[in-house]
């Protein structure tokens, strides 16, 4: 049994008290993310339940139950309360995806204090940037981070505690550093969680803009409302479900959809930190029998790259949902996953700002492969004329994508930058800063991100439009495409590529990969220029970083490029 429900009830009929109700919420109550994802599970009689399969590294292999989960938050939480964390305290998570990163999370919100994941991967620079800019208290991170730590710390007066979850007892630990051993300490059987309200402040996420430092966007516990509600409809999980959502936590989806949607509805999830191959994820679905499974077009173009026969080598009939995220989803991935898995990938569209799914090809609804869906029921999403900032109410033109503020999730500030933040508003919508059109049924089609779109003598070509073509192409792997300056047309088109297996590069494959889209599309969209590339510069979200390339061709500073996967 499903548990959406039709979309045209579900809209008709729609209130956020639902998800309230549903997780037994009154207005004005304690409300803790901490104590929803696992204190409250256990007292639904699913202490025993598992809430998480791990696999790492080397095939590391482990198990927890939703009392485990509890116990391990409340052990953290009660560490940190121990050395002087307060509520509204920052603490950083850099930590590999380990499972003491899941736990510090809960840990973290138990005590009231505000929980700032980062991609552990990100270099010294970078970890600088948003833990000056957060006023950091305290980093909770590996051995194998320290040194990038150690670096910046003379520059963080405010960074009081660096707590090792691995402490080796030979090492010397140096200023400010604290083991903290989850095996060896007594589990916290009775914790006394923070009384959090609604508003009170729970996750700050940093993401990176165009111009300027990234920002960080801050949460609320209300959040949950949302996150709850969302992963119940849109992802469909239902009780006996094997969810594994690809992201990590130093990305919103991975928090918000790895681990407050799936554990607030007490949903057993999957983590696998062990790198991309496809050999290793269809395994990793066929080992755990995995049913639900929320990942990102990039993962999906990479498995697509990877080949067919190489999914007739592993029994996926386990997967019964798929979703997407993150950038545009092509509408060849969603047909090849409809060969492949014998399911739809359906797209999601949101932000690190909006904190949930915004708008999604919703269960059970008519999927039209190539679009991002309608808006979640509630929300109220619309595109502007990018003049007047209006509602665009013809079908079909292009215009800035709004929503009317108000939903649970959406953040409530840029930390420390409320200039930044009031920017976002204007005629009483929330601008996303990417653009898209909506059919006559109200399908979304993105165009691009509102500075993507190019230009070329004065006819509007989408990025989107002609790398899904060239996808199309045998040839193509990947594709970014940008514009490129141009004497006469202003912009033209540029394309970046990376080849499949068995063909070379050359003049005569570029030609006539410019033929295929020239007639494929239109000489207007047809790439004056096609670069071969090893590899696509990509954000650890996995997205294509565009910008870089079209820095590039513009002879322009390319900016921070903290987020680069493969710097
Ligand atoms: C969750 C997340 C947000 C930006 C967004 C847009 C792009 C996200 C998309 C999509 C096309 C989709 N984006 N989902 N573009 N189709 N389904 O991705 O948050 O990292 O803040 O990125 O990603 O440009 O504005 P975040």
């Amino acid at each position: 049994m499903s548990n959406f429900g039709l979309y045209e009830d579900r809209v008709r009929n729609f209130e956020w008290s639902v998800a309230e109700k549903e997780l037994e919420y009154t207005d004005g109550n304690v409300l803790n993310i901490g104590w929803y994802c696992s204190d409250r599970i256990c007292l639904k009689g699913k202490a025993d339940k598992t809430a998480l399969f791990y696999e790492g590294f080397g095939g590391i292999k482990k198990q927890y139950s939703f009392n485990d989960i509890r116990l391990a938050g409340n052990t953290i939480g009660n560490f940190l309360r121990n050395i002087g964390i307060k509520n509204e305290d920052r603490v950083c998570l850099f930590l590999d995806r380990i499972p003491e990163l899941y736990f510090s999370f809960l840990g973290v919100l138990k005590i009231g204090a505000i929980v700032q994941p980062l991609f552990s991967a990100f270099g010294d620079e970078s970890l600088f940037v948003r833990l000056e800019n957060a006023q950091t208290k305290a980093i909770i991170t590996q051995r194998k981070h320290l040194s990038k730590v150690r670096k910046v710390l003379e520059r963080l007066p405010n960074l009081e505690f660096i707590v090792i979850v691995d402490h080796n007892k030979t090492k010397k630990l140096e200023s400010r550093e604290l083991p903290f051993s989850l095996q060896e300490s007594k589990p916290v059987e009775n914790f006394e969680i923070y009384p959090t309200r609604a508003e009170s402040p729970s996750v700050l996420h940093y993401t990176s803009g165009t111009t300027g430092q990234p920002k960080g966007v801050k949460h609320v516990h209300y959040s949950i409302i949302s996150q709850y509600l969302t992963a119940k409809w849109v992802l469909d999980l239902q009780e006996d479900d094997i969810y594994w959502c690809t992201a990590d936590p130093g990305w919103v989806t991975g928090t918000s959809y790895g681990i407050i949607g799936p554990w607030s509805l007490g949903i057993t999830q999957c983590v696998l930190d062990a790198g991309f191959s496809a050999q290793a994820w269809y395994k990793f679905i066929e080992d755990y029998r995995i049913t639900m499974w929320y990942s990102a077009p990039t993962a999906i173009r990479s498995l697509m790259k990877a080949g067919e026969d190489i999914v007739s080598d592993f029994d996926l009939s386990s997967l019964r949902h798929l979703a997407s995220v993150g950038e545009p989803l092509n509408s060849e991935a969603v047909i090849w996953s409809q060969k492949m898995f014998g399911k739809l990938f359906h797209d999601t569209f949101w932000q690190t700002e909006t904190g949930s799914i915004m708008i999604t090809n919703f269960p059970g609804m008519k999927v039209k492969p190539g679009s991002m869906g309608k808006s979640f029921p509630g929300i109220t999403g619309v595109v502007l004329d990018a003049k007047k900032y209006e509602p665009i109410t013809e079908p079909g033109q292009v215009g800035l994508i709004a929503f009317k503020p108000g939903w649970p999730a959406m953040m409530r500030s840029y930390w420390n930058n409320e200039e930044k933040y009031r920017e976002k508003f204007i005629n009483g919508w929330y601008l996303t800063g990417d653009r898209s059109s909506i059919d006559s049924e109200g399908y979304f089609w993105f165009v691009g991100r509102d500075d993507d779109v190019i230009n070329t003598g004065g006819h509007l070509v989408s990025p989107f439009e002609v790398e899904s073509a060239l996808l199309e192409h045998p040839a193509v792997g990947e594709s970014a495409v940008v514009a490129k300056p141009d004497e006469i047309n202003m912009e033209v088109v540029k394309a970046f590529i990376t080849l499949k297996p068995g063909f070379n590069p050359g003049p005569d494959l570029e030609l006539e990969i410019m033929n295929f889209i020239r007639k494929k599309l239109s000489p207007i969209a047809m790439p004056q220029s096609i670069e071969y590339m090893e590899k696509l510069p990509k954000t650890r979200s996995g997205k294509i970083m565009r910008r870089l390339l079209h820095a590039k061709e513009w002879g322009e500073d390319i900016g921070d490029i903290s987020t680069l996967e493969n710097d």
